[in-house]
């Protein structure tokens, strides 16, 4: 047994003391930090509450760490587990800039061993991780374009245009450079029209470009405030075909002269089975898991996708080789 902790009590936090103490074999979940401490007394389960998510991962009993707070503490958080010495799986994102991000692989590279990981969830999917297989395999041939759609039923409130970035395209930015295995070097975004659903001052749908080191091109229809269900899509387009990722779950109901399929209410329900597979490979040391580095290159990228949100240009991705 392993004994995890986890820091945060809210949504993601939840989530994954749920799947680490019912799902995923081999994990004990033996503390839960949160500054509002009721938070972390309601999860279940038998484990000591902290307040101070320092005094967390300093806890003899705490051997991994889950971060699962706000994104402007995963960088303080990230370093004292490397410090510690902790293997940390880090919600995204990493950190909330590209220079902080960069800290962390530096930290963790001169403690000389892997520790870190990356939440993204979505190369767990089963549905993410046949499209790669697929795709490995040559089923299409050399992939040539991507397009994807990330579509939310809604957003708290205080989310913002940016955040439709950093927040939710954040994922598709790590899934493109995950299945094409290449850097992206620049990004354009376009505002078009927004839907009156979105709130005073989100320019929601945002459409995204990224471009690869070899010229690939990948759209993104980020679109937030979409109402109807929680709609992910990916298409790649290759020389030889295509490969589409099929809606979840895969059940098509026909009654009443209509075919109708369920679609997910958020991701906590699309992406069950992907966190329950990212937490068991997480505590078995997989080392084929998002990388720090894996996170820094997607808030890179996120980075300058932000910029280009100002002017609608396109903006280089400056990333450090190391
Ligand atoms: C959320 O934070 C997530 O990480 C979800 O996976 C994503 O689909 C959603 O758009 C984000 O807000």
């Amino acid at each position: 047994m392993t004994g995890v902790g986890i820091i945060g009590a809210g949504l993601m936090g939840s989530i994954h003391a749920r799947l680490l103490s019912t799902q995923v074999a081999g994990a004990d979940v033996v503390a839960i930090a949160d500054p509002a401490r009721e938070r972390a007394e309601q999860l279940p389960g038998d484990h000591v509450v902290y307040e101070d998510a320092l005094e967390l991962i300093g806890a003899a009993t705490v051997e991994a760490v889950v971060i699962a707070s706000p994104a402007f503490t995963h960088e303080p958080y990230t370093l004292a587990c490397l410090e510690a010495g902790k293997p940390v799986l880090c919600e995204k994102p990493l950190a909330t800039s590209a220079e902080a991000s960069l800290r962390i692989v530096e930290a963790e590279q001169a403690i000389g061993r892997r520790l870190v990981t990356a939440g993204f969830m979505r190369r767990f999917d089963p549905g993410y991780v046949e499209l790669k297989a697929k795709l490995e395999a040559g089923a299409i041939g050399e992939p040539l374009l991507i397009h994807c759609a990330h579509r939310n039923p809604s957003v708290h409130e205080f989310f913002d245009s940016a955040m439709i970035i950093t927040d939710s395209a954040v994922h598709e930015v790590d899934i493109t450079r995950w299945l094409l295995q290449e850097e992206i070097v620049r990004t354009t975004v376009l505002a078009p029209r927004s839907t009156s659903r979105a709130r005073e001052g989100l320019r929601d749908p945002l459409m995204v470009l990224l471009e690869t080191e070899s010229g690939r091109l990948v759209d993104v229809e980020a679109f937030v405030t979409a109402g109807f269900g929680y709609d992910i899509r990916c298409e790649i387009v290759g020389e030889a075909g295509t490969l589409e990722l099929l809606a979840h779950p895969a059940v098509k109901t026909r009654s009443a002269f209509t075919a109708a399929e369920v679609l997910p209410a958020g991701f906590p329900e699309r992406f069950d089975a992907a966190y329950r597979h990212e937490l068991g490979a997480w505590l078995n040391g997989d080392p084929g898991g998002p990388t720090a580095y894996d996170g820094y290159a997607a808030t890179a990228v996120c980075e300058a996708a932000v910029a280009s949100l100002q002017t609608g240009q396109p903006v280089d991705v400056q990333l450090s080789g190391l």
